[in-house]
């Protein structure tokens, strides 16, 4: 089975981070371990969350694994509380990233032209220099502006505008970029994804929702390196997270008193695998991750 190690938060209650990238992953069939960066009681958007900072426990956790010659299939990074995280990232990637192994990056930082409580803009900076490790990024426009150090531009821009900030990002150093919620009317919103070797770009977009819910960047991910490391193509892979996300926020709009933090993925959980299986299948590849 293909083994994945996502580093990210715990935020306890809050649907984000690590609550949702382990039962999404798993259900893919892949093996998620995890290395926890932070405890939260919630996600940040609580007023009054409490933050535990396990930054000193991650080197010694990382340097057993390297005792134990455990190797990974693909290290998928989400929320990082500080810049000596991102440091010990790099040398995670050092020690776990070769022969193979997919870094996936997610830049999470923000959102609706704001970083997220406690982060700066000199975070984003440090942020955008992990993203050159990677081969895959996955920001929002709001991370891609900050990493760039350039405006944000909520809406009104062109197509040309979205292609020139997709060469910027890859202009970091990631092979691939993915920039999430891209929209140029009030019915759709897309998903564009660049491949700086091939130089092709990808469009797709998918009803715009009502609302705009936490910890959906989260899922995209989980999903997208799930399906990555089962042999996916970028493209197929981000259609794939993008429906499921939706699928996501229409089951929580389907319920009269959802809750505000978070999404419920639980119900559209139990067919993920199956869809899953179904686009991996329609290429060619193994039904399981299994190697043999
Ligand atoms: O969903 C992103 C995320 C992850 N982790 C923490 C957060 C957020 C977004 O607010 O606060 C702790």
């Amino acid at each position: 089975m293909k083994r994945i190690i996502t580093v990210q938060d715990i935020s306890c209650v809050g649907k984000c981070s690590l609550t949702v990238a382990l039962p999404v992953i798993s259900a893919m069939g892949v093996e998620a371990c995890v290395l926890p960066t932070a405890v939260l009681s919630t996600h940040t958007a609580f007023k009054g969350f409490t933050f535990r900072d396990l930054t000193s426990d991650l080197s010694a956790i990382a340097e057993h694994w390297k005792n134990e010659k455990i190797r990974f299939d693909a290290i998928y990074t989400g929320y990082l509380g500080s810049f000596e995280q991102i440091d010990l990232i790099h040398s995670l990637i050092k020690d776990f990233g070769n022969g193979g192994t997919r870094i996936i990056v997610d830049p999470c930082m923000g959102d609706n032209g704001s970083l997220y409580s406690g982060f700066t803009k000199d975070f984003a900076l440090a942020m955008a220099g992990l993203c050159a490790k990677a081969e895959v990024i996955v920001p929002n426009l709001t991370e891609a502006s900050y990493m760039l150090g350039i405006p944000y531009v909520e809406k009104g821009y062109t197509k040309e505008y979205i292609e020139d900030l997709l060469k910027k990002l890859a202009g970091l150093g990631a092979r691939r970029v993915i920039l999430k919620g891209v929209s140029f009317d009030d019915k759709k919103l897309g998903i564009v994804s660049y491949d700086s070797e091939s130089e092709k770009i990808t469009w797709y977009f998918h009803e715009k929702m009502p609302q705009s819910f936490h910890g959906t960047g989260d899922i995209f991910a989980s999903v997208l390196t799930g399906v990555l490391v089962r042999g996916l193509k970028l493209d197929e892979a981000c259609r794939l997270a993008a429906d499921f996300v939706v699928e996501s926020i229409k089951a929580t709009l389907s319920h009269k008193d959802y809750n505000w933090y978070g999404v419920d993925f639980e119900t559209p959980l139990a067919s993920l695998r199956g869809a899953c299986d179904e686009a991996i299948q329609s290429h060619g590849l193994p039904r399981t991750s299994c190697s043999q």
